[in-house]
């Protein structure tokens, strides 16, 4: 399926390929590369350096929600994120911010932010909706049944793909019933975030049912769980670690991009690059 026939979000530049966004973990405590970035300078310099290296957007987040973790303060989400956020746009790239609350997706858009992404689905924040409505910026709308705390336990479907896509029709109809033009949505399956490694497998093999949505689908693999069981160790069923699950994340993004998606979220942007280019290739050559 080509990815060319999806119009182009507010703002963005539209491409005839799926486009890579690149992670930016402002966070002490991410799974896979917490720590890292949290110093503002190295993160600045992580983003550009994963532009250089393909990325056509940067998410910026300065909270982690890896399974399990506690909030941080909206205090310290701002002073994380916001730093980051408009020295990379500054810079030119064009950033995305990774926040549940409407104060960071504001004060983000006020200083260059062009995207936001709510792994909520502008369920945590009431006001979320509001402010992407106000902003006009594309709005990634994602699968969430709850805080990283809870969430494991609420991994319980019927038919996941079902379930997945009917939930995130509705948060789509509640954030447009608040203001949020249909034009500004993306939409996210959520992996890892209430489902298990199966229901992350049962997503990306039923993709097709969110791309029929008929908005843009952003698919966030990378690193995650669900790739760490699959190609865990034989002899002891120790998961592989975060940072060795890129080769596989980066055939997600192969086989995302052949599905539709409009995006793929990872941290090694190299690889997703250019398994996304040589997806449209084959595309082309096959029209
Ligand atoms: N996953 C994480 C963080 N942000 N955003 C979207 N839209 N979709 C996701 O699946 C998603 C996200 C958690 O992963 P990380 O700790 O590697 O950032």
């Amino acid at each position: 399926m080509s990815t060319a026939a999806i119009a182009p979000l507010p703002g963005l530049a539209p491409l005839d390929r799926c486009a890579v966004m690149g992670v930016v973990n402002v966070t002490p405590d991410s799974f896979s590369d917490g720590g890292r970035w949290l110093d503002p300078a190295a993160a600045v310099a992580h983003g550009l350096e994963l532009v250089a290296r393909g990325a056509d957007l940067i998410d910026v987040g300065g909270e982690s929600t890896r399974p399990g973790a506690a909030r941080v303060s909206e205090e310290e989400e701002l002073r994380r994120v916001i730093p980051v956020v408009r020295e990379l746009a500054a810079a030119g790239a064009v950033v995305s911010v990774d926040t549940m609350r409407a104060v960071v997706a504001e004060q983000s858009v006020a200083v260059g932010a062009a995207v936001l992404n709510d792994v909520s689905g502008g369920l945590a924040d009431p006001d979320m909706a509001r402010v992407a409505a106000e902003t006009g910026v594309p709005f990634v709308v994602m699968h969430w049944r709850g805080h990283s705390l809870e969430m494991n336990r609420l991994a319980v479907y019927d038919d996941v793909v079902t379930d997945v896509a009917k939930e995130l029709q509705q948060r789509m109809e509640a954030v447009v019933e608040a203001g949020v033009r249909p034009s500004q949505v993306i939409l996210d399956p959520g992996l890892g975030f209430a489902k298990n490694a199966a229901q992350d497998w049962a997503l990306l093999g039923g993709l097709d049912a969110l791309v029929a949505l008929g908005r843009p689908v952003l698919v966030a693999a990378s690193r995650k769980r669900f790739l760490g069981a699959l190609l865990a160790d034989p002899a002891t069923g120790e998961p592989r670690p975060p940072r060795q699950r890129d080769d596989a994340t980066a055939a997600v993004s192969a086989l995302s991009a052949q599905a539709g998606a409009w995006a793929v979220r990872v941290h090694d942007v190299r690889a997703s690059a250019d398994a996304v280019r040589v997806v449209a290739a084959w595309q082309q050559a096959a029209e």
